[in-house]
């Protein structure tokens, strides 16, 4: 028998010490995700301070047969940090979770708490010398438990590894109440399973994480970058091999932008402008990074860039400057978001394929679109270095918004069962969340999707750990 709504209401706020909101005005920011997608309803906000708080609401919602629904930065994508528009739904957001627990620079790691913002976390490990590598658009907002639950990708995936690869350890409070305590610090660690990975990219559908034990790198001491205007997809991802044979893994960041996306920025954001004289069809942000003060980047990277200059695998580059100039070049590239919501509706695949079949995945899927989607206009762009497209596309100008989105499933479908011939992934980096739980469905291998489905009846048999994303079904 579930408890009357407003007793349940009290012992969940006595758990919080009175940290609940229930007024429509006080949830309303946390009831919409980032691209506003969705508008849910939830029974309370609730804001914990401590992962044993986090595991006694559990506990009770777990009897209670509450559905949870965990909330970080909400700068999702997919939808996960959203409930439902039943109001039946207890929304915990992490952000009281703050505390960065331990700084080891001698391990080359720390313990942060889920709700410390990434961009806190990076400073952090800054003022120990050392380096948190994660880096995304959004790290002035979205915190350390988001992150570990979409396995968050970025800008530096190239050099250090998605989210998953940076963790050591965790705490998770489980959908039962019990704390899973496994903050280890230990870079060889092979006892049993890996419980620990079950976690990260679960988008809470499983548990929730309280807190972490993270990598730590050494610290950045020089930096050299370049923005180069590339003859087409294919010579980016030559040059790209060039970079990594002549600097080895100084190459931290290949990030492939379009033209439309230079036009985008330039026109919608304000500093934002083209660092070249002239209009190019692509172009690439190369970065190389190095813990050396002295180490010849720039050297480095002309050695390469001019050759493929006179080759013509490039048409353009400039090399930064100073720090001025390459904060330029990546306001342009993080902004791209931005831009393109400023421009009217968007169209969003986060898709990835093999390095080596960018340029023909660009050329198949484009093609479709200039043939299909006459009222769209292509922003394919990102993490090339890693094989992660964000194919993305824009209404045209005037074009009508309801219909050009009225097409968006047709269109996904089209463009996700390219990326299937391409041995691809239809979700690269920012998860499932509720947007893409039928194409999990229809793309997943049948034997993953029932371990799947697996799993979260073992960990999670009463349904309650955000119901409906990722997986639907349960209870
Ligand atoms: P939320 O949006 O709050 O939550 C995301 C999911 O995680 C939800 O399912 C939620 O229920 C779950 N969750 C949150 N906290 C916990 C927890 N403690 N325990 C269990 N589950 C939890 N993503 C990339 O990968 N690469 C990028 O380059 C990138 N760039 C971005 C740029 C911009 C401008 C924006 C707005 C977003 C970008 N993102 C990017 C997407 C987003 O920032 C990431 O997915 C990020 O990791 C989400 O973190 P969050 O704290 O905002 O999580
Ligand atoms: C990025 O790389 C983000 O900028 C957002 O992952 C991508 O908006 C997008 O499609
Ligand atoms: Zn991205």
């Amino acid at each position: 028998m579930s408890a009357p709504p407003a007793r349940l209401l009290e012992r969940i706020a006595s758990i919080v010490g009175g940290r609940l909101l229930t007024s429509a005005a006080q949830q309303q920011p946390f009831l919409t995700d980032h691209r506003a997608l969705y508008h849910g309803r939830a029974l309370a906000v609730a804001q914990p301070e401590s992962a044993e708080q986090v595991a006694q609401l559990l506990a009770l919602c777990n009897a209670e047969r509450i559905g949870v629904v965990p909330q970080g930065g909400n700068t999702g994508y997919c939808g996960g940090a959203t409930p439902d528009e039943s109001g039946a739904q207890l929304l915990i957001s992490l952000a009281r979770l703050k505390r960065i627990r331990a700084v080891d620079p001698l391990n080359d790691s720390l313990i942060a708490e889920a709700g410390c913002v990434l961009a806190d976390v990076q400073r952090a490990a800054d003022e120990a010398q050392r380096f948190f590598p994660l880096s995304l658009g959004s790290q002035g907002s979205c915190q350390i438990g988001g992150n570990l639950s979409t396995n968050a990708g970025g800008v530096h995936v190239l050099r250090y590894g998605m989210m998953r690869e940076l963790v050591l350890g965790l705490e998770v409070a489980l959908p039962d109440g019990r704390l899973l305590s496994s903050l280890s610090r230990l870079r060889k660690d092979n006892t049993g399973y890996d419980i620990k990975s079950l976690f990260l990219g679960a988008e809470g559908t499983l548990g929730i994480i309280t807190a972490a034990s993270l990598k730590l790198f050494p610290r950045i001491r020089a930096t050299a970058s370049a923005f180069a205007a590339v003859r087409d997809p294919e010579a980016a991802v030559e040059l790209l091999a060039r970079l990594r044979e002549n600097s080895a893994e100084r190459v931290s960041s290949f990030e492939l932008i379009p033209r439309l996306a230079v036009e985008l920025t330039s026109r919608h954001i304000p500093g934002v402008r083209d660092p070249l004289d002239s209009p190019h069809r692509w172009y690439v942000l190369i970065e190389l990074t190095s813990a050396r003060a002295r180490d010849p980047l720039d050297e480095m990277l002309s050695e390469c860039l001019e050759p493929a200059l006179s080759e013509g695998l490039l048409e353009d580059a400039v090399i930064a400057r100073n720090a001025r100039d390459r904060a330029d070049f990546w306001k342009l590239r993080e902004t791209i978001p931005e831009a393109q919501r400023r421009d009217g509706a968007s169209l969003k695949h986060d898709i990835s394929v093999p390095v080596a079949a960018i340029a023909s995945f660009i050329e198949r899927a484009g093609q479709w679109v200039a043939d299909n989607v006459p009222d769209g206009r292509l922003v394919a762009y990102g993490h090339a270095g890693d094989g992660n497209l964000h194919f993305n596309i824009n209404q045209a100008p005037g074009a009508d918004r309801a219909a050009f989105l009225a097409r968006g499933e047709t269109i996904q479908r089209a463009i996700h069962d390219l990326v299937r011939q391409f041995d691809g992934s239809i979700s690269a980096e920012h998860g499932i969340g509720r947007l893409k739980v039928g194409e999990l469905e229809r793309y997943a291998p049948p034997v993953e999707l029932e371990l799947m489905h697996t799993v979260k009846r073992a960990l999670d048999p009463n349904g309650i750990m955000n119901p409906g994303k990722v997986l639907r079904g349960h209870p």
